[in-house]
């Protein structure tokens, strides 16, 4: 068992990505177990809010007949509408006072998988002093992954929680750790 409160120091962050209800059981783009994530991260969630760390929350936030959806010829099922139930949050997912809601796949022409496409969201980072962010959510073979991706790339540490991460596919989680561990990222068990 993981002891966040003994692992998380200064400079670090938490990001939660997209822990929403549509990849969750019951959503249109359910992952399995997607709903398992969310005791874990509370608990990291409560650790860095009780350390004064930064806490943000990334959530996929699609308009209607955006190009990610089968019936544009996308990959995916529509999922994460706007200002729908299936976009919100986990009803059991903490999110605490002064938390950062990081908005992503508004673009009319193309998805964003990644918080850091065209976010600004590095920057908000190094403003808030982060040096280390410390990784969970959904899904881990996609937006987790080129999140994490991205985070090597703009120079930040990453400890992912793979605890608190699902995959779409298995076969894609295990892609998805051999990739970020050859970027560099810590993967926690
Ligand atoms: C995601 C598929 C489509 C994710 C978002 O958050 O991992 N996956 N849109
Ligand atoms: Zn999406």
């Amino acid at each position: 068992m993981l002891q966040p409160a003994k692992m998380l120091q200064e400079g670090d962050g938490l990001l939660v990505v997209d822990v929403q209800n549509d990849f969750c059981p019951g959503g249109t783009l359910a992952i399995e177990g997607g709903d398992e994530v969310v005791p874990v991260l509370n608990s990291w969630i409560q650790a860095a809010r009780e350390r004064g760390l930064p806490v943000y929350l990334s959530r996929d936030w699609h308009p209607k007949g955006h190009p990610s959806f089968s019936p544009q010829q996308g990959p995916w099922p529509v999922h994460c509408l706007q200002d729908t139930e299936g976009a919100a949050f986990h009803p059991d997912l903490m999110v605490p006072e002064g938390s950062v809601v990081v908005t992503k796949g508004v673009r009319f022409d193309q998805d964003q998988l990644s918080v850091f496409d065209e976010t600004g969201f590095s920057a908000k980072l190094r403003r808030d002093g982060v040096r280390r962010l410390w990784i969970g959510g959904l899904a881990l073979d996609v937006c987790v992954m080129e999140s994490a991706m991205d985070a090597r790339r703009e120079g930040f540490e990453v400890c992912l929680l793979l605890p608190a991460c699902r995959p779409v596919t298995r076969e894609g989680g295990e892609k998805a750790l051999d990739r970020l561990r050859r970027m560099g990222a810590e993967v926690i068990n």
